[in-house]
């Protein structure tokens, strides 16, 4: 039991030298990574201790893992279409291979440690991507544009509403069947990879929650929790089973009812891509 477990955070955003205003007493422009300080702040208020890590051969990445304790997945750029065999959509925006190849491995490496990971955003869609899931690539080609997935409002404010799923870690841990969200996305979930169950809809279908069935903690949220002071209960959630406070292989079920033992709310049925077919052992709950 660590008292303050390590979080590894990866640095999912490139910034490029023409992306810098040179000034004229500062550093001249060169390749960066990039990360938003509202992670690691988030990780340290839950009791954490951020690891922010950079781009990384799959070696060194595998040593790192074996001295963290959990993993954070930040939001990002788009999930290059290739890595699950589609050809890009007109509308796909900017990628990062080696973005993508360094969180592909770090997931895996993960994975392979039964280290508890929290996704966020691109985070939640890279998790799916490397379990072997894909992605939509512009979802208002699938959904439509009623409701808008970009939102021009600040981080700090909701725009949308979610539905969550019975029995869910997620409403386990953040509470009652519906949540308020922000949304800074275009792509989301298709089809769900291994392991993975869709556990929060926005009302026009777009899944905006995955997480493991297995119980041990791998959450992803299509949303930026990391902006959300409600949200920060994700981030203990991660802390806690870092720190080795919830035993591996409870499962889902059993670890939401004894934790949120209030009935449930009856919630409208929606189409709601994936969800019967994927649901898994949640299934019986919707
Ligand atoms: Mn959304």
């Amino acid at each position: 039991m660590r008292a303050r477990p390590l979080i590894a955070i990866t640095t999912s955003e490139l910034r490029r030298p023409e992306d810098f205003i040179a000034r004229p007493q500062g550093e001249p422009p060169k390749l960066e990574v990039s990360l938003a300080t509202l992670y690691p702040e988030a990780i340290e208020r839950a009791g954490g201790v951020p690891v922010i890590i950079p781009l990384l051969r799959p070696d060194t990445i595998a040593t790192l893992l074996d001295r963290v304790d959990g993993v954070c997945l930040p939001g990002g750029p788009d999930v290059q279409p290739s890595i699950y065999g589609e050809e890009p959509h007109p509308e796909l925006g900017p990628t990062e291979p080696r973005v993508d190849a360094v969180e592909l491995a770090l997931v895996k490496a993960a994975d392979r440690r039964r280290l508890p990971i929290l996704g966020i955003c691109r985070g939640m869609q890279i998790l799916n991507v490397a379990r072997g899931g894909t992605l939509h690539q512009h979802l208002p080609d699938v959904v439509g544009s009623r409701l808008a997935h970009r939102q021009p409002q600040h981080g700090s404010i909701t725009t949308h509403r979610v539905e969550t799923a019975p029995h869910s870690r997620l409403r386990a841990t953040l509470g009652g069947p519906s949540l308020e969200v922000n949304s800074f996305h275009h792509q989301g979930v298709k089809t769900l990879g291994k392991n993975l169950v869709a556990t929060a809809w926005a009302e026009d279908g777009a899944i905006e929650a995955v997480e493991d069935q297995n119980g041990r903690l791998v959450l992803g949220v299509q949303w930026h929790a990391e902006g959300l002071e409600a949200h920060g209960p994700l981030f203990e959630a991660l802390i806690s089973a870092a720190a080795g406070a919830e035993v591996a292989d409870e499962p889902v079920a059993a670890a939401a009812s004894q934790r949120e033992p209030r009935r449930l709310a009856s919630t409208r049925r929606s189409p709601r891509t994936g969800r019967m077919a994927n649901q898994g052992r949640l299934a019986e709950a919707g």
